[in-house]
């Protein structure tokens, strides 16, 4: 690989936010310039969270030269350029409309919002600051994923007959695990907006939409399996507000059937995100557990070697997207690389003008469809998904 130029203007983070996603952010910051050549190195200024000890320890451990414990005081900081947003989702709207106001760049965790009303407020924020804003979709930078986006752009599918999509977890299924609070508030209808509908058919929704296209209207089911768990804000037995699991049929413009089904209660099951995808000419499949390979069928294939190929997706010669900034052919990345794909091309798009996708307007629509699915749960009946 060609050396990487050392003449790097300063890309100033402010980070708010100390959990996983924090965690993956700062290993991403910290590790893009050394494998992307890019006009940007992201320079890690301040880390806020509420509790000092713990931010200090943060700071330390990923390098961030200072920290904060009011994220207002980040964001107010002159030395800070970008903000990440790695809180949970009910603090999302507020901040980003305040580091907007700054006039700052600001990066959000996914889901964007609580809901579509919070999505749309946001969208006007950054937009009319003018700010460049982007939204923590990673998986679209697995490079198989990119792969099989490639692939669907060259019309090797030709026409889209089918998507299906899952994101299956187990980790919520004891009834004695309580909401709210640190690393829980993902069980918190008050902060987090919704259950695995907001969280990982987010993801399955955002990749979807990129790589087919609009969804037209939704027949969803959702369901709640545990009704009450303690809170450990209150410390009381409180109704659980979040869909535990979540199904549904859609409808897409493009003429195609989708079929989703996400889940926290799939014993056995602790990540396991698939997409497939069946066209005319070609199908593809992937899968979050075995991330570097690409399945791809293709009919066009001579009929006695015709059948599924397992697409070591490691090539260095440029055929694969982004494996020639890593290693040599075949040896393989992982999870964490996603966000290195991501802020490397967030500042690609710093400096060539062309925003990295998806932007607050992009995850919008994810927004939109993860609306229409609640309500189509909630009224059992289709619902279009409005613009
Ligand atoms: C939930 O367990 C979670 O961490 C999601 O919040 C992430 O977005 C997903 O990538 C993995 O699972």
């Amino acid at each position: 690989m060609a050396g990487i130029s050392s003449n790097k203007e300063p890309l100033r983070i402010g980070l708010i936010g100390c959990g996983f996603m924090g965690r993956a952010h700062s290993n991403a910051y910290n590790r893009v310039a050394n494998f992307f050549d890019l006009p940007y190195k992201p320079q890690l200024k301040a880390v806020c969270s509420r509790n000092e000890a713990d931010t200090r320890a943060f700071a330390e451990t990923w390098g961030y030269e200072s920290i904060e414990t009011d994220w207002r005081a980040l964001v107010d900081r002159d030395d800070v350029d970008a903000v990440d947003i790695c809180v949970p989702n009910n603090l999302h709207s507020e901040i980003a409309a305040a580091v907007a106001a700054a006039g700052k760049m600001v990066l959000c965790e996914k889901p964007l919002a609580m809901n579509v009303a919070e999505g749309e407020a946001m969208c006007r924020a950054v937009e009319e600051a003018g700010v460049p804003n982007m939204v923590w979709y990673n998986y679209r930078r697995v490079p198989a994923v990119m792969l099989a986006s490639q692939l669907i752009q060259e019309g090797k599918l030709g026409q889209i007959f089918h998507y299906r999509a899952n994101f299956l977890q187990d980790w919520t299924i004891a009834k004695d695990l309580p909401q709210g609070g640190r690393a829980l508030w993902r069980l918190d209808a008050a902060e987090a907006g919704s259950g695995v509908t907001g969280d990982l058919l987010a993801h399955c929704i955002d990749t979807a939409l990129w790589l087919n296209g609009a969804i037209r209207d939704v027949s969803a089911m959702t369901a709640t399996f545990v009704k009450q768990r303690m809170h450990q804000a209150t410390g009381l037995v409180e109704a659980v507000g979040i869909d535990d699991a979540c199904a549904f049929l859609c409808r897409f413009d493009n003429g195609s059937l989708g079929v989703f089904e996400s889940t926290r209660y799939a014993r056995g099951h602790k990540a396991l995100f698939t997409l497939e995808i069946n066209g005319e000419h070609a199908s593809l499949r992937w899968d979050l557990h075995d991330l570097h390979r690409l399945q791809y069928f293709s009919h066009e294939d001579e009929g006695r070697l015709r059948g599924w190929r397992s697409i070591h997706v490691t090539e260095h010669d440029g055929s694969h997207p982004y494996m020639d900034k890593w290693w040599v052919p075949g040896l393989q990345i992982g999870y964490e690389h996603t966000f290195v794909h991501q802020v490397a091309d967030f500042i690609e798009g710093l400096a060539t003008g062309r925003p990295a996708a998806p932007t607050f307007r992009d995850a919008l629509q994810t927004q939109r469809v993860c609306g229409a699915v609640l309500r189509s749960a909630g009224s059992d009946s289709w619902v279009q998904v409005s613009e």
